[in-house]
C-alpha cells in the first residue's frame, strides 16, 4: 500500500511519529524561523496531511497550494491562525489539542499570577545579585486572600483557574459574551465587561483571539482599572494593546503585568515593556510541561490519521465536515 503524503511543522514528539511512521512519508521543516512559502508550498502540491503551527497562516492563499489535502491538525487549542471557513469550504477537517492542556496551562496562568503579587521571580534575581546578604530587603508583594480576580474569557482553562484561585481564598467573577450556565458549579460570578475592569484586583485574560477580541484591553480599559490592579494575559498578545499596556504600567494607571503571549513572539530584550520593573513576561510556555506537550502531540498525529483514512478526527473544530 503506498503511504500518504504529510508536511509537519514543528517538532512531534517520538512517540507521535511512531504512530505515523509506517503509514506516512513525512516531511519536516522543525526549524524555529517560518518555513519559506515557496517550499511550503512545494512540499503541499501532493500532501494529504499538514500538521500546521502557529506561526503558519492556513487560508484560500495557502490551500490552492494543496489540491490532494484532506486534513489538516495543530498541537494547540487556539486556532486563530487558521481560517476554519476556508477549510470548511475544501471540505477539510482541522484538528486541535482542546482538553489535554488545560491544568497545565491553567498552573502556569495561576503561577503568573502569584509569582508577580508575591515577587516570587523577583526574590530569586535579589538573592543572585547578592542583595539579600547586603542586607537590603526586597519591597513587599501583596495578598491574594480575600481579592478578587476577573477572568476574561472563562472556558475549561478559565474553570480549571476558579479552583487554583478559590483554594486562594479568591473570589472569582468573569466575562464571556454570554454568561455561562455552571456558573453555581464553579462559584464565578458573572459580571458585564466594565464591572470587570472597573472591580478586579487581578485581570486573568484566557479569551481565544478573534475579531471580537483583539485589541479588546487598549488605553481606555486600562484606566478604568484599579491603580492596584494585576494584569496577567495567558491567552493570545493580540487581545492587547501593546504599547497601551506599556503606557498604563509606566504611568502606574495599573500596577503590574505578568505575559506568557506578547506582540510580537518572541518578544526581544530590547523591547520597552523588558525594561520595565513591574512585568513578568514567560515565553509562551503555558502548556509546556513534558506530559501535557506529549499529549498534545499524540492527539495531533491522532487527528491526523484518523483524516487521512477518512475516520472521524477525535477533536474537530469544524465538525460539520469532520469524517
Ligand atoms: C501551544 C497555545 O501549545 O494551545 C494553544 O493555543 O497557545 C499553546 O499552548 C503553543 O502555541 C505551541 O503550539
Amino acid at each position: 500500500m503506498s503511504k500518504f503524503n504529510v508536511v509537519v511543522i514543528g517538532k512531534l514528539f517520538p512517540s507521535a511519529l511512531e504512530k505515523l511512521e509506517g503509514t506516512c512519508e513525512i516531511k519536516v521543516w522543525d526549524k524555529a524561523e517560518r518555513i519559506p512559502d515557496p517550499l511550503l508550498y512545494d512540499w503541499l502540491q501532493d500532501a494529504e496531511g499538514l500538521i500546521s503551527r502557529g506561526d503558519i497562516q492556513v487560508n484560500e492563499e495557502l490551500l490552492a497550494h494543496a489540491p490532494r489535502l484532506r486534513v489538516i491538525a495543530q498541537s494547540s487549542v487556539g486556532y486563530d491562525n487558521i481560517n476554519i471557513e476556508d477549510c470548511t469550504k475544501r471540505s477539510i477537517p482541522f484538528g486541535n489539542t482542546p482538553e489535554v492542556l488545560v491544568e497545565a496551562t491553567a498552573d502556569l496562568t495561576f503561577g503568573l499570577l502569584l509569582s508577580s503579587a508575591r515577587r516570587i521571580h523577583e526574590g530569586w534575581d535579589f538573592v543572585q545579585q547578592g542583595k539579600w546578604a547586603v542586607g537590603s530587603n526586597l519591597p513587599f508583594g501583596v495578598d491574594l486572600y480575600g481579592k478578587t480576580v476577573g477572568i476574561f474569557g472563562m472556558g475549561s482553562i478559565g474553570k480549571a483557574v476558579v479552583r487554583r484561585a478559590q483554594a486562594s481564598g479568591m473570589k472569582v467573577i468573569y466575562h464571556n459574551r454570554k454568561q455561562r450556565h455552571d456558573d453555581a458549579e464553579t462559584g464565578a460570578s458573572y459580571v458585564g465587561f466594565e464591572h470587570l475592569l472597573t472591580q478586579s484586583d487581578f485581570i486573568v485574560v484566557l479569551a481565544p483571539l478573534s475579531d471580537e477580541t483583539r485589541n479588546r484591553f487598549g488605553k481606555a480599559e486600562f484606566k478604568k482599572m484599579k491603580p492596584t490592579a494585576y494584569f496577567v494575559n495567558a491567552a493570545r498578545g493580540a487581545i492587547v494593546d501593546t504599547e497601551a499596556l506599556y503606557h498604563a504600567l509606566v504611568n502606574q494607571e495599573i500596577a503590574y503585568a505578568a505575559l506568557d503571549v506578547t506582540v510580537p513572539e518572541p518578544i526581544t530584550p530590547d523591547h520597552q515593556l523588558i525594561k520595565l520593573t513591574n512585568v513578568l513576561i514567560t515565553p509562551h510556555i503555558g502548556s509546556a510541561t513534558v506530559e501535557t506537550r506529549r499529549k498534545m502531540s499524540e492527539l495531533t498525529a491522532e487527528n491526523l490519521l484518523a483524516g487521512l483514512k477518512k475516520q472521524s478526527l477525535p477533536k474537530c473544530v469544524n465538525e460539520e465536515v469532520n469524517y
